[in-house]
């Protein structure tokens, strides 16, 4: 039987970088989920009789809001859901399956790489029939009509067992629930040579990776131990847990440092790896080497080639504006074109489908390729391997010749987490008040350039995204940038990028901090972060 339930409003559901995420008691309203998901519905058209993809990171309140989905696109008229098994999919799986099976859409449950639990986030996204995040006119679309929703549509189903692959059918709709690993898995040996990287791992090569128990324990599991041979135990943390086992599944040198200290200690592996809560970010660590999210893109832009998937070269490449230039630089010398979006996947999508752009990344530990609209953790963990597995070489080698050849981009991000939201808004108004001002005054010994706002013209649809980030760039090339974060769930988090360009080999290597510590004072000089926030350093270094 299908009801229409009457509702009233939110007035907070407007998605953030990347759809939105909220405090699962914020979810667990009343209507709240709902709202949100007839919102995304009432904002689409010619959906009836297609497929809707969904899944999620495994995090907690994912099972209860895949069944309100499922029964909702009964009641709206889909005509199949393609669920994950146990309501599992990581982001760029679920990206894919919206492609292959060319679906209408999907909804990924998520929040990535913020912690899970009873009080903790949890977070819905629209993607579209690319497979990419909604566009900003998109998710405008589903936050007006949220404003204004007076009666959602459900289907009274009961619960849909979600832990038996196998298509039946609900209430006149076919929900198909299907292996989560097994169709990226396929993709990812399409793309690189899985004979080489099983030569590599018979060789005795040692490689350790962290799923922080989250959604790429799994895919892990079954692509480096099963499929390519890699010592069991390669993959640690496997088993996605509702709460990530209490910690923040977010791969930086915060959260995954268990790695790093494993990665820089006398025994350690020749290659780590780590992925966030929904499968989509990574972190890369040689042995006895950190290689940053920028220099990451950068590397694997360069050597992309040596992979069957990418051996006719790039098109282009793209990164957020944040994201350090060293893949600029390696963009020139293949004469590709280079391209400066937003922060967030969603800006990545036209050059991809326009086939301007082949590699994207963020600085956020994000990459990934043409191959799905997310960026994708396993695939850049797979893309160093069947770097390293050609090259012959450890990973600190080519970081010390792609810097011999291209130079070093020093690069840090600081965030202030948790700052009252007033406090943060008036330090990003009062440095927006004094941009024009800024250019040819000095601080700490260094000239400024420029100072402006970031907005991008995106080349393919000609739509336009202000207030993108609050660029001051010094003479000399090197910048420090400030913008909000949109992804938290409480206060604001100021984040800080600092960047410094150093040509000379004889100066690679240094210790990040010490390199920027000028750059990283003339940011609090600008912007008075200490003065606005009270806070004297920062929550979070990567
Ligand atoms: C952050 C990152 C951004 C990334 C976004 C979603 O956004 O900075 O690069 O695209 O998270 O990634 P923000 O607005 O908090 O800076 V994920 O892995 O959380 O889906
Ligand atoms: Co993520």
């Amino acid at each position: 039987m299908i009801r229409t339930v009457a509702t009233t409003p939110y007035t907070d559901q407007k998605p953030g970088t990347s759809g939105l995420r909220k405090k699962v008691p914020v979810f667990q309203q009343p209507n709240y989920a709902e709202n949100f998901i007839q919102s995304v519905f009432d904002s689409l058209e010619g959906f009836a009789g297609k497929t809707l993809v969904v899944g999620g990171d495994g995090r907690f309140y994912n099972r209860e809001v895949i069944q309100k989905v499922i029964a909702m696109a009964v009641a709206n008229g889909f005509g199949r859901v393609v669920v994950g098994q146990g309501g599992i999919l990581s982001t760029p799986a679920a990206s894919n399956l919206i492609r292959k099976r060319k679906a209408f859409g999907g909804l990924i449950l998520s929040a990535s790489h913020n912690p899970g639990g009873p009080h903790e986030d949890f977070g819905i996204k629209y993607n579209a029939e690319n497979g990419g995040p909604a566009p900003e006119k998109m998710t405008d679309a589903i936050y007006a009509r949220s404003k204004v929703i007076s009666a959602y549509r459900i289907a009274d189903i009961g619960a849909v067992d979600l832990d038996k692959t196998g298509t039946f059918e609900v209430g006149g709709m076919k929900v198909e629930v299907v292996d989560p690993v097994t169709d990226y898995a396929e993709l990812m040996e399409t793309l690189f040579d899985f004979d080489a990287l099983r030569a590599l791992f018979k060789s005795g090569f040692r490689m350790r990776f962290d799923a922080m128990h989250a959604v790429t324990g799994p895919y892990a599991k079954e692509i480096l131990e099963r499929r390519l041979g890699a010592a069991e135990g390669t993959a640690r943390n496997f088993v996605p847990l509702e709460d990530f086992g209490g910690h923040h599944p977010d791969p930086n040198l915060v959260h995954a440092k268990h790695l790093y200290d494993e990665m820089m200690g006398p025994d350690a592996p020749d290659f780590g790896a780590a992925s966030d809560g929904d499968g989509d970010r990574n972190l890369i660590i040689g042995r006895g080497i950190f290689i940053t999210p920028s220099d990451s893109l950068a590397m694997l832009a360069a050597n992309a080639h040596l992979a069957p998937g990418y051996k006719a070269g790039l098109k282009g490449i793209a990164r957020s504006m944040p994201t350090s230039g060293a893949a600029d630089r390696v963009a020139e010398k293949l004469g590709i074109g280079m391209y400066e979006t937003p922060t967030g996947w969603k800006f990545f999508g036209n050059l991809l489908d326009a086939g301007m752009a082949t590699i994207c990344g963020e600085e956020s530990a994000g990459t990934g390729s043409d191959h799905v609209r997310e960026k994708d953790g396993l695939w850049a963990v797979l893309l160093w391997l069947n770097i390293l597995a050609v090259r012959g070489e450890s990973a600190k080698d080519i970081v010390a010749k792609h810097w011999a050849t291209y130079g070093q981009n020093y690069y840090s991000r600081h965030d202030y987490e948790e700052v009252e939201t007033d406090k943060a808004n008036a330090l990003v108004d009062a440095l927006r008040g004094k941009l024009a001002s800024l250019p040819g005054t000095s601080v700490q010994g260094m000239k400024i350039a420029s100072a402006d706002d970031f907005a991008y013209n995106d080349p393919v649809d000609g739509s336009v995204s202000r207030n993108q980030g609050i660029r001051v760039l010094f003479e000399g090339g090197s910048r420090v940038v400030f913008r909000l974060s949109g992804t938290g769930t409480s206060g604001a988090t100021l984040r800080v990028y600092i960047e410094r360009y150093e040509p000379d080999p004889a100066r690679h290597g240094q210790d990040t901090q010490a390199a920027l510590a000028d750059l990283i004072k003339a940011a609090d000089d600008i912007a008075g972060i200490r003065s606005h926030t009270g806070r004297d350093k920062p929550s979070v270094i990567t």
